[in-house]
């Protein structure tokens, strides 16, 4: 019937985002709350970004979502607390050239279709459920017109994945972890916006396309049960490098930001290997890139390329300009000469946003 043939249609597009202070570790597994706080980069959504499509109709008879082309499940809780809070929130929506009248109270009856792609490896350590679930709960919240503002959305996304509430806004973004036991404080908000600091060139050395072995989530539950250096980490370590972290980026001080950086990469993956039974997130390649950066920015007056590892070997290198990127890409080749089969298979640009 003419009545069930409309459909409202709403894109979004998010960039994902790459922690410099890291998350690991959550205190509330559902809600999604974390041990500490964290800081990332929200890279430039031009290179790795997730692409959602919306749509709403009377004909849809239930929800449904595809990844990448593929149909996948939306049964999980961490969709359906997406779905359920973006839901709550919808509005009237009235689109008068295309017929379409909804008013608050049938978003309730009403059904979605998903379709989210990713311009980026899925699950190898490249933060592909940051872009995912911040852009999935983007689209749906202009979809249903929802009035919330970034940080409210941000704890939302954050029920769908803890790294997705960082990918809400540009520029350097800093996830705090609040206090109360509702999640209500537990939300992003901006360090510095998008045109802050732009000298920096992120490049992201591709080790391995493969999915990791072990995934976040479990990983990070291992971590919390069985790692001391975790508990130091998230009690005495991290909130002072949070303040130096902020301060290094207000500043633009690329020493002390390439220190904190490299340094709170190292204590992440330290403390995956101080978990029982150890998660290697890195391999040999991750190791000699560390070794050739932390070899260069010795030898230099100041250091020139910050690194940074997430759960995956893949590289994100942070170079303080053009000239130290170039350098940084000319070195990368000398050291892992493209090949057959060379351990290094392709670097991807991320830029900061
Ligand atoms: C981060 N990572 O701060 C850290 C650093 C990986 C290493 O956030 O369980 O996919 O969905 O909250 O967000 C990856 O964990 O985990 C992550 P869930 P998520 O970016």
């Amino acid at each position: 019937t003419a009545e069930k043939s409309w459909v409202r249609i709403v894109t979004g597009q998010t960039p994902t985002n790459i922690a410099v202070i890291k998350y690991w570790g959550k205190r509330d597994e559902n809600l999604i709350l974390p041990i500490n706080d964290s800081i990332s980069v929200t890279l430039d959504p031009n290179h790795l970004c997730t692409t959602t499509t919306v749509a709403v109709s009377p004909a849809f008879d239930k929800d449904r979502m595809w990844l990448n082309g593929k149909e996948i499940s939306l049964a999980g809780d961490r969709f359906q607390n997406c779905l359920r809070e973006i839901r709550k929130r919808a509005t009237d929506v009235e689109e008068e050239e295309k017929g379409i009248k909804i008013a608050k109270k049938d978003w309730e009856n009403l059904h979605v279709h998903i379709a989210s792609y990713n311009n980026f490896p899925t699950a190898a350590g490249l933060a592909s459920s940051a872009a995912g679930l911040a852009c999935l709960v983007f689209s749906l919240a202009r979809l249903m017109n929802v009035k919330e503002d970034q940080g409210q959305l941000s704890a939302i996304a954050r029920q769908g994945s803890g790294s997705a509430c960082r990918s809400l806004y540009g520029g350097f973004v800093k996830w705090i972890m609040g206090k109360s036991e509702d999640g209500s404080d537990s939300f992003a908000v901006q360090v510095t916006d998008e045109k802050h600091w732009d000298d920096l060139v992120i490049l992201i050395a591709v080790v391995s396309s493969q999915q990791k072995e072990t995934s976040s989530t479990s990983g990070m539950r291992e971590s919390v049960e069985t790692s001391l250096l975790l508990k130091h980490r998230a009690q005495e370590i991290v909130p002072k490098r949070i303040l130096q972290m902020e301060e290094a980026i207000k500043n633009k001080d690329f020493p002390s930001f390439a220190r904190l950086t490299c340094a709170d990469s190292n204590q992440f993956h330290a403390t995956c290997l101080d978990t029982t039974p150890p998660i290697f997130y890195m391999n040999d390649t991750s190791h000699k890139i560390i070794s050739i950066v932390e070899k260069w920015n010795r030898a230099e007056t100041t250091p020139q390329v910050a690194y940074t590892f997430d759960a995956g070997p893949n590289a994100v290198l942070i170079a303080r300009d053009r000239k130290a990127a170039t350098q940084l890409l000319q070195r990368m080749l000398y050291y892992f000469p493209p090949g057959a089969d060379a351990d290094l298979n392709s670097f991807v640009v991320g830029d900061k946003s």
